[in-house]
């Protein structure tokens, strides 16, 4: 059976763009593959973070996890930090990516473009080791991210390609990403050039937004110039992240949803729009609350933790005996 494993960090908000690009298909894989979907609360931690919100964040990531249809009899959802042998691999890890390729990774670049020098953490830096390390403790095949995160899969890659060359063949599994078709980079409403990013707030919706919110800045998003409702990222980048929302929400082709527009002035388009994320946020949100409210994601997260723990111990220890450390409870 393949693992399928993803995680989200507890930064802020959840926006629509992570729901179309990750959290909606996670479910997907539940019925056909082994399920580990996990909160990403370490790599919270590098960029300044206020306790109480990474406290709160994770609560609601794992009320949003189950509200979006995972089901914890059949997939394991978990916290990070609630799992020891994530920062233990991080530690033997850390010695197999170099400083060079760590960075050129565009995340680094662009988050630390927007810092003082003097207070870019290490924890940003090595950002992909840990990332690796949670991937690699699963023996993950299927890695579903956004578009934003193949390059850190990729380096995933190149890092068990490089423990097995060194180790044996079998002592890493090399994971695949998956992006989906449409909707993998969801751009923000007030500027259609930028991802929508729930650290970095413009034009988002975000999964909690009361529906008259949602539907006003569907309304008032940036449009292009024209009339004609078509696909066009260049020259019509506002529409296309428009009929990319609807396409994704509705779950059918781009060519479908442009086919349906034929004929539609921009208004009435984004009316519809705006009906198709309404219609699928405010059930998702009703579930939501009501998870918050009983903190069924208590009991969950534990079991999570404890499923998750013993698969990853596996891997923690088939490594650490492959690169020689001693075992002191063997022989
Ligand atoms: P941050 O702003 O803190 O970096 P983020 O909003 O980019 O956060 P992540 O926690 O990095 O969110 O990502 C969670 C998942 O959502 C990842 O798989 C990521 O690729 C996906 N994702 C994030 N933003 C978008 C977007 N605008 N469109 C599609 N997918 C997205
Ligand atoms: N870097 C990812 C979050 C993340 C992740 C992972 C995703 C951390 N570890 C392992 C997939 C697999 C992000 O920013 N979305």
């Amino acid at each position: 059976m393949e693992r399928i494993l993803s995680g989200i960090k507890p930064t802020g908000n959840l926006t629509l763009g992570n729901y179309i690009g990750a959290l909606k298909h996670f479910k997907d894989f539940q019925d056909s593959g082994e399920v580990f979907i996990f909160i990403a609360d370490l790599h919270a931690l590098t960029l300044p973070i206020d306790p109480k919100a990474i406290n709160d964040n994770t609560r609601d990531l794992a009320a949003f996890y189950l509200a979006s249809g995972l089901d914890p009899k059949k997939a394991t959802i978990f916290v990070q930090s609630s799992v020891s042998a994530h920062a233990e691999l991080n530690a033997i890890m850390q010695n197999y990516l170099y400083m060079g390729e760590l960075s050129r990774m565009t995340q680094f670049k662009e988050k630390s473009a927007k810092m003082n020098d003097s207070a870019i953490g290490l924890g940003l830096f090595a950002y992909p080791v840990l990332m690796a390390c949670d991937i690699l403790l699963y023996d993950a095949d299927i890695v579903p991210v956004g578009e934003d995160q193949i390059q850190h899969v990729e380096i995933t890659r190149d890092l068990a390609n490089r423990i097995n060359k060194r180790y044996g063949k079998d002592t890493v599994v090399v994971p695949n990403y998956r992006v989906n078709k449409v909707g993998a980079r969801i751009m923000s409403l007030s500027d259609p050039t930028v991802k929508m990013s729930k650290s970095d707030p413009k034009g988002d919706i975000f999964l909690k937004d009361p529906m008259n919110v949602v539907r006003k800045k569907i309304m008032s998003a940036v449009t292009d110039l024209g009339s004609e409702v078509k696909f066009d990222k260049e020259n019509k980048p506002g529409i296309s992240n428009l009929l990319t929302i609807y396409a994704s929400i509705k779950e059918i082709s781009i060519e479908d949803a442009e086919a349906h527009f034929v004929g539609y002035r921009y208004g009435d388009f984004k009316r519809e729009v705006a009906d198709a994320v309404i219609a699928e946020l405010e059930p998702f949100q009703q579930r939501y609350q009501q998870i918050i409210n009983d903190k069924s994601y208590l009991a969950v997260l534990r079991e999570g933790a404890e499923r998750a723990s013993k698969i990853a111990n596996v891997t923690l220890n088939r490594v650490k005996k492959a690169v020689g450390l001693l075992d002191v409870y063997g022989e």
